[in-house]
């Protein structure tokens, strides 16, 4: 049986005053000078009740970035900012993800945090949490669903600028080298297929490609967002052709696994090489790449979203209607720009 919001709120409320009244009649009949535990109870109590639960289904732990924000939900979603939060590892599985929100529904938590690992397949499920009356928070990868009501609020990056953002890159770092009419082959490490990332990055640059008659693709390849499944499929591509002007990566770990096979392949890359890299997400480990020459370019992608969904949630509690769709501001980076100070303020 569904448990709806306010339900489950009477619930926590029930129960929380009939352990009160328990305790109140235990100190009643023992007699026994224990007011001062008694007079502490009300206020966890109250307390307890006082804690929003939020749950949040994750996509995996693929990447940096990936870790990165997972982390800021659990730091910000804490008992002591006045949340209860659950938090399931899809391991890159809508089955998973499907099963973690029917989980929660029935849990009848306040609030459900979906991060989704591709855009389609979720209006079945999303129905099931409109009618229990659970708001659904989408965050960083899109859903692509029939009826705009079936999720409350969407907040995180507009990819496909992302995309464009390299492009644009590419095209002002080759017109400075004079080579804006050379032919330049560009090999595309994809992340996993029908997220919106890759949806989005993808786009960006076929886009970027079918506007420049001297850029070829000569290959697209699965990465996964993952180092190893990008070494993997470069490597392969590097034993049919060394033919590559640029390797367009769409995140860091998959920028390190085609990093990996182009040493392998005794092929130098980055600044001062010869196959020029770019690469998505900027993390810690990117950008310290990005400013060392391995990485010519990274386009930021920002993983600290714990924060923004609160945000949304307190103006729910608030009575407040959120913006439907929010997309965090995003920069991008070269050598030039990195110092290591401004990798550390960024906090990942
Ligand atoms: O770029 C990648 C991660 O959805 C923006 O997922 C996110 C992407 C990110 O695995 O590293």
């Amino acid at each position: 049986m569904l448990v709806s919001r306010g339900n489950s709120r009477r619930i926590r409320i029930r129960k929380a005053l009939a352990g009160f009244f328990m305790l109140l009649l235990t100190a009643a009949v023992c007699g026994c000078g224990k007011q001062e535990h008694v007079e502490t109870e009300p206020e966890e109590a109250a307390q307890a009740e006082k804690l929003i639960s939020v749950a949040f289904s994750e996509v995996g732990a693929e990447s940096d970035w990936r870790v990165a924000n997972s982390e800021s939900m659990r730091t910000t979603f804490t008992e002591e900012n006045g949340y209860e939060f659950y938090f399931e590892d899809a391991k890159g599985k809508q089955d998973n993800q499907i099963t973690a929100l029917r989980n929660y529904i029935v849990q009848g938590v306040d609030y459900i945090v979906l991060d989704p690992v591709v855009e389609t397949g979720w209006d079945e499920v999303l129905q099931e949490a409109k009618d229990a009356g659970i708001p659904v928070i989408v965050v960083d990868r899109m859903v692509d669903v029939d009826a705009d009501e079936l999720y409350t609020a969407w907040v995180g990056s507009d990819f496909e600028k992302e995309g464009e953002t390299a492009v644009e890159w590419l095209d002002s770092f080759l017109k400075e080298q004079g080579r804006e009419d050379e032919r330049i082959s560009i090999l595309h490490v994809m992340g996993t297929q029908g997220a919106s990332a890759q949806l989005g990055r993808t786009e960006g640059l076929e886009k970027g490609v079918e506007a420049h008659d001297n850029w070829e693709l000569v290959g697209q390849v699965q990465g996964e967002f993952t180092q190893a499944k990008a070494y993997e499929v470069v490597a392969e591509v590097l034993l049919e052709t060394q033919d590559i002007d640029v390797i367009y990566c769409e995140n860091d770990d998959s920028a390190f696994g085609a990093i990996q096979a182009l040493e392998e392949a005794g092929l130098t890359y980055g600044t001062d090489g010869d196959v020029i890299i770019i690469s998505l997400d900027a993390t810690e480990a990117g950008l310290t790449a990005c400013m060392e020459g391995k990485i010519n370019m990274n386009v930021e992608c920002n993983p600290m979203h714990g924060p923004r969904v609160e945000k949304i949630i307190q103006q729910i509690e608030a009575g407040e209607i959120p913006e439907k769709n929010y997309y965090v501001e995003e920069t991008y980076f070269t050598a030039e720009t990195l110092t290591e100070e401004l990798i550390a303020s960024r906090g990942y």
